[in-house]
């Protein structure tokens, strides 16, 4: 693919950055490790994208997705009306300060903030769809306005909402490439990381590296 090292194409293409909030980097209650460490990498490809979507997981009290409201574990799972749904510590509750971009998230380059997750009963992984997979969140209603043909995803968590934003960015025909050292994952259990990777793959993502951006430089095309 060597358009994706050129300038020549960027206008139909944009950035998406999955969740990149505090309670999921080190100190927050849903801490990925090493979280914090892709913003560096985030704010550089950042820079490079005419149309930037960033994602906040955005939760009400007591959301469905949170352990505490079950009487039950992080990480243990019930099943709900839409299927399976992993419980959580809380996180991302709307306006406190887990909620918010990390602080070194340049927020400058940002052309929307979509806010996900915010029905009390339903929780929402992937940018596109909530998890019953039929409540869309308009994110593809905003990029198909803007004529994007083709995605780049980084952010967190990788095994989660990173994944499913990518799975449903393919089946939404936009053609979807994931910024590897630009994600971080949770990895419970152990080996999510990787095999959220391959089925990623499979499903026709691409993996890059974000050196394979370097060369590009915004509004160029
Ligand atoms: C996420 C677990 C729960 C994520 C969000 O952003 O990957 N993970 N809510
Ligand atoms: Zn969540």
């Amino acid at each position: 693919m060597t358009d994706t090292k050129s300038s020549r194409e960027t206008k139909h293409e944009a950035l998406l950055i999955i969740d990149l909030q505090n309670d999921f980097c080190p100190g927050g209650s849903l801490a990925v490790s090493e979280g914090d460490m892709i913003i560096p990498v985030v704010n550089e490809v950042a820079a490079k994208f005419g149309i930037v979507v960033a994602t906040k997981d955005w939760h009400p009290q007591a959301h469905v997705s949170f352990a505490s409201r079950h009487g039950k574990e992080p990480f243990d799972s019930i099943e709900l009306e839409y299927g399976k749904q992993v419980l959580w510590p809380d996180h991302c509750i709307q306006g406190e300060a887990g909620a918010s971009f990390h602080p070194e998230l340049d927020q400058r380059p940002l052309t929307m903030v979509l806010h996900k997750g915010t029905s009390r009963e339903l929780d929402s992984y992937s940018a596109f769809l909530e998890n019953d997979h039929a409540t869309p969140t308009g994110l593809d209603g905003y990029l198909r306005t803007h004529g994007i043909t083709r995605v780049f995803i980084c952010g967190l968590a990788t095994d989660v909402c990173v994944k499913f934003s990518a799975l449903d960015a393919v089946q939404y025909g936009l053609e979807t490439y994931l910024i590897e050292d630009a994600c971080r994952g949770v990895n419970v259990p152990e080996g999510s990381v990787d095999s959220a990777l391959h089925e990623m793959t499979e499903a026709g993502v691409r993996c890059i590296g974000s050196s394979e951006l370097r060369h590009r430089s915004r509004g160029s095309y």
